[in-house]
């Protein structure tokens, strides 16, 4: 059915965790699990699952957490009781223990299962890459970029991606990681601070004070002392609001290629998180999912082991689009699948319009300005140029 087929000699692995699915934040909170049974559904339709090597997660183990997180904060997310955070609702974002409880990351029935299924994900996707039992491997259960050693953040409880790349760290030499989620993937690049083994590459809007969360700047390129070799090591690539297609391509382009030439990398760890589409309840990009995809499509191109992790995508039937789209690129059928959305899929009704590329105007009511100009987009450029200069090869 739509001319989905293996492609020959090249093997991608997908990795569900429906069990993440039941879970609830809350009801008006943007994190909505059920967008990854929508991303399912798609994929299923269009018959893409005949095309790769399909797993359903376990839960990761204690001691599998243990390689990036502290025992004080496991023990007490293991154990943590809705009613443990009785709400001050004078100071709904009051400082709770491990930023545990409030409205972002909420203490929720299941948490700490919601949490090891999307570890659980990410591990067994990147056990693949380490095994050479596929050459792409994806984990939309995981992503969650911004969850520190003891610390929960930004709807992050578990930083999934640091678990992974350290499971590649035992195989590959050099792990390049990219993050087009509209957030700074600040945890990742933190855990990775002190060494030259992994480069971080985030693309965020950054507005300090305004958005979350606040950091990533362009001048941010890991502790600048003269004992660590994680100097340099760290790439930030700051936008403002309502940047396009065109735009986010030649600079991704550009950049990841310099990346790519100047730190040779053994693997791609790839955050595509699906906030920085267009139409996004966070976001504030106007990328469509064309655009977004053309980056998984580039990364391929690349011919290196790689992982795609989910992450943020607040606009669930936006987010299933781009995912079973990138999943098409991952098995090399994107230039086949119909574009429109087949007439069995479960749901269709909830995607408004029946296409996988909605327009902007489909996106949403009115695109975003575009507070992006060229000039910028240069200078921003010629930093990381410059940054690249210090980089060892
Ligand atoms: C919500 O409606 O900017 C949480 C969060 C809960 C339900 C009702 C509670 C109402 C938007 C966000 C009070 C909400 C107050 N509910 C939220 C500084 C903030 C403190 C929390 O994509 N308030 C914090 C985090 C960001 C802040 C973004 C992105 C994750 C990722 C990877 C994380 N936090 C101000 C906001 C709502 C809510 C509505 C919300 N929170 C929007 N942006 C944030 O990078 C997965
Ligand atoms: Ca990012
Ligand atoms: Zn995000």
């Amino acid at each position: 059915e739509y001319g989905i087929v293996r492609p020959k000699g090249y093997t991608v692995s997908f990795h569900a965790a429906p069990e993440m699915e039941k879970h609830h934040f809350g009801q008006t909170h943007p994190m909505k699990p059920w967008r990854l049974t929508l991303t399912k559904s798609l994929v299923t339709s269009y018959g893409m699952p005949f095309a790769m090597d399909n797993y359903l997660s376990r839960a990761a183990t204690y001691e599998e957490l243990n390689a990036f997180h502290s025992n004080e904060y496991l023990d007490y997310l293991a154990t943590a009781e809705p009613e443990d955070q009785p709400r001050d609702i004078d100071n709904p974002d009051k400082e709770v223990k491990f930023n545990l409880g409030g409205s972002d990351c909420p203490l929720f029935y299941g948490l700490y299962n919601y949490c090891s299924m999307s570890a659980g994900c990410s591990l067994d996707a990147a056990r693949k890459i380490c095994n050479n039992q596929a050459d792409i491997a994806v984990a939309w259960g995981g992503g969650l970029h911004h969850a520190k050693k003891s610390e929960a953040s930004g709807f992050c409880y578990i930083n999934d991606i640091v678990l992974a790349i350290l499971q590649l760290l035992r195989i590959y030499p050099r792990v390049l990681y990219i993050d087009i989620d509209v957030h700074h993937g600040d945890g990742v690049e933190e855990a990775f601070f002190s060494t030259d083994r992994v480069m971080t590459v985030s693309f965020h809007k950054y507005q300090p004070e305004v958005f979350f969360p606040g950091t990533g700047s362009l001048d941010d390129n890991g502790p600048k002392s003269e004992h660590n070799p994680g100097a340099h090591h760290a790439i930030n690539v700051p936008l403002n609001d309502g940047i396009t297609d065109e735009q986010y391509e030649a600079l991704f382009k550009n950049i990841i290629g310099a990346i790519n030439e100047r730190y040779r990398p053994s693997a791609i760890a790839l955050q595509c998180g699906a906030d920085s589409l267009a139409g996004d309840r966070l976001g504030r990009f106007n990328l469509r999912v064309q655009g977004h995809g053309a980056c998984v499509k580039y990364c391929k191109s690349l011919g290196l082991p790689m992982i795609l992790f989910g992450g943020g995508g607040y606009t669930p039937r936006n987010v299933a689009r781009a995912w079973a789209y990138e999943t098409s690129i991952a098995i090399g059928a994107d230039t086949r699948i119909p574009e429109t959305i087949p007439e069995h899929a479960p749901w269709r009704e909830h995607f408004i319009h029946d296409t996988l590329f909605p327009t902007l105007e489909q996106s949403m009511n009115e695109p975003r300005h575009n507070r992006n100009s060229d000039k910028r987009l240069r200078e921003i450029v010629a930093h990381v140029h410059e940054q690249l200069r210090f980089v060892e090869h």
